[in-house]
């Protein structure tokens, strides 16, 4: 793993080391805004709480007796690829590997706020860590603040899954032991990790991870308006070649990478070698699931004059959304979707 980052610990999978379709444990890339929390779990709860009729708590034991459910989801953090802005961004510099796919085991948001029942007055549901500190840039809150992030009643209440196994194994400390929320479909920042404390909230929360930080800029009525970030955006990316890497010339080269979205399935994905002229279709490999990223192979056939040659890939999902050639700037240092260029040295 690359550290982006000791305390807290930040850490990046080799994306040309792209395997299989599931990313194994200790592959997967880690985000931490904050020291990762020791529980006790003889004292552990998961509260739930706001406005429902019956709050409750329950012990790891309790949670882990109820029906489980198991479901396949790409998490991709918002500031993935951020290397590539230009000019440089501040945070992390993430290259492709702030990104993995697993199989995720644990109970359904919607069997807890159920038997909490859920107040017909509640728009959203707080999620929230048990990971606190202080944060370091202003505008900030005073003293130190958890973790946590809202999502709206209907996504709550479709797919949220409170997660305690990851690829079948118990869910590692740094990925959010015993418990964390899977937003399938949306980025990373939404599935809180650590959970201890469910919020069913009657008014959109604007906690500091969804109004100050992880915003992006979106034009309404041609007016620039901060929304949080939430739905992911489509998106493909070459694991091979990887950056610099030396092709040798006139040869076969098999290209791959991997190709994600959010509510939808990946339809398409084009791979040019002329900076965006000509686009030639990659090949999808197994089976396409909502939710979980597609691998794509292409088979390059390298030119004969070495010399440096530019790759990209773009990827198209069943809703039409395509990525696009050049970077939006209003996301600032968020969403990196466009069409990524991979530089290579032909020899
Ligand atoms: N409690 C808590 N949950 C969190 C975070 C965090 O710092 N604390 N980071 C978020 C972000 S920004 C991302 S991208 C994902 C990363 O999940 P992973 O570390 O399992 O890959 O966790 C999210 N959940
Ligand atoms: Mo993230």
């Amino acid at each position: 793993m690359i550290i982006r980052e000791r305390e807290p610990l930040n850490l990046e999978m080799p994306f040309a080391e792209l395997g299989g379709s599931l990313t194994p444990n200790g592959r997967f890339y880690v985000r931490a805004h904050f020291p990762i929390p020791q529980p006790d779990m003889k004292t552990w709860r998961l509260k739930i709480e706001g406005a429902v009729a019956r709050p409750f708590e329950l012990s790891y034991d309790e949670l882990r007796q109820m029906e489980t459910r198991t479901l396949t989801a790409t998490l991709e953090c918002a500031g993935n690829s951020r290397v590539f802005l230009v000019p440089q961004a501040e945070g992390a510099q993430w290259g492709l590997g702030a990104v993995g796919n697993a199989e995720w085991t644990g109970v359904p948001l919607a069997a807890v706020l159920d038997r909490a029942g859920l107040e017909a007055g509640a728009v959203e549901v707080i999620l929230e860590g048990a990971d606190r500190g202080r944060i370091k840039e202003p505008p900030r809150p005073a003293g130190e603040i958890h973790y946590a992030r809202s999502v709206p009643r209907a996504k709550a209440l479709k797919d949220v899954l409170l997660a305690f196994k990851m690829n079948g194994a118990e869910l590692p400390a740094a990925h959010g032991f015993p418990v964390r929320a899977i937003v399938p479909g949306w980025y990373g920042v939404a599935s809180v990790k650590w959970l201890t404390r469910i919020i069913a909230s009657e008014q959109p929360f604007t906690g500091y991870f969804q109004s100050i930080d992880y915003t992006v800029w979106e034009r309404r009525g041609g007016r620039p308006v901060l929304v949080p970030i939430t739905e992911l955006l489509v998106k493909s990316e070459i694991a091979r070649p990887e950056m610099a890497e030396v092709v040798p010339a006139d040869a076969d080269y098999r290209v791959h990478g991997a190709a994600w979205t959010g509510d939808a399935e990946i339809t398409k994905v084009e791979i040019s070698h002329d900076r965006g002229a000509t686009w030639h279709a990659a090949r999808l490999l197994g089976q396409p699931l909502t939710h979980a990223w597609r691998l794509w192979e292409f088979h390059w056939h390298t030119p004969a004059q070495p010399g440096p040659q530019t790759l990209l890939a773009r990827a198209t999902d069943s809703r039409g959304r395509q990525q696009p050639t050049d970077r939006d700037a209003d996301r600032g240092s968020y969403l990196i979707t466009h069409c990524l260029p991979i530089e290579v040295e032909v020899r």
